[in-house]
């Protein structure tokens, strides 16, 4: 168990749920957070409940933790007031804290949704301009910046993985092209955390798909070799695709259905 303490945000969530039955293995200390009750600490597991939006509950989160994998935060399209809460302010709190208290690596939970209106047709790297589709992308760009800024001022390393579609399995055609397979979610995250100089780095995270909308050599000093492919679910979309109309904005873009999501409008 290589690092001292790892603090996890967002243990509660779809993903947070698969990272704590596995972060234990590289730490003595696994520090837990989420808004929600994670119910009882197991052999290990430190739990403190705490929202984000909440800069001094934060700053107690994160004293003593070595690594923080940021996980915390609002999922999905919605209203900009709670995005704005969780993910801006949250992430605001977050790196004040990881600066105050020494902390030397975040792995940040981004989102492919940061280029979601780029087309389909695109294959699109780390360096091109972001593209959100919507408030909640929209709130991984200002992570994806502040987090740069922290680096360039503060020498505190990110990186930040644009995560595909992370599921038990692709649960529609798109997913085919952006799913991720929780054990290379785990090795992605894996080769983050141990990699010893990772500066700013921004990472696509999808496995060894057919189909691929992202050129991620640009985070080749990761080391991520995915394992897996959604070409083993092929067989659940091949009969049952309906040929996309032309003007259908959830086809024709890589943010699929948080192109048109979204309570605001
Ligand atoms: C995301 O960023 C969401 O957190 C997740 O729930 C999925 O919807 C995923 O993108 C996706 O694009 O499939």
């Amino acid at each position: 168990k290589s690092i001292n303490r790892i603090l996890l945000t967002g243990a509660g969530g779809g993903l947070g749920k698969v990272l704590r039955q596995h972060v234990s293995a590289w730490t003595s200390h696994l520090r837990l957070s989420d808004i929600a009750d994670l119910g009882e600490a197991r052999d290990g597991e430190e739990i403190v409940q705490c929202d984000l939006a909440d800069g001094a509950a934060v700053m107690k989160l994160v004293e003593g933790v070595d690594v923080v994998l940021h996980f915390g935060g609002i999922s999905v399209e919605d209203k900009f007031e709670p995005i704005m809460q969780a993910n801006i302010l949250g992430m605001y709190n977050l790196y004040h804290a990881v600066h105050a208290c020494g902390v030397k690596r975040v792995i940040y939970a981004s989102s492919s949704h940061v280029v979601g209106y780029y087309p389909t047709t695109e294959l699109v790297d780390a360096d091109m301009p972001l593209r959100p589709d919507g408030f909640y992308g929209l709130s991984k760009c200002f992570g994806e910046a502040l987090s740069r800024y922290y680096y360039d001022r503060f020498g505190i390393e990110t990186v930040c993985l644009r995560i595909g579609s992370s599921f038990p399995a692709p649960l529609n055609p798109r997913m085919m092209v952006t799913y991720l397979s929780y054990a290379d979610l785990l090795e992605l995250i894996r080769c983050a955390v141990f990699t010893p100089r990772v500066g700013h780095t921004i990472s696509f995270g999808s496995s060894d798909n057919a189909s691929r909308w992202w050129d991620n050599r640009k985070a080749s000093h990761l080391g991520y070799r995915p394992a897996d492919s959604s070409k083993q679910f092929a067989h659940q979309f091949a009969d049952n695709i309906a040929y996309p109309a032309a003007d259908d904005a959830t086809a024709r873009f890589q943010g699929g259905p948080f192109v048109i999501a979204g309570p605001q409008y």
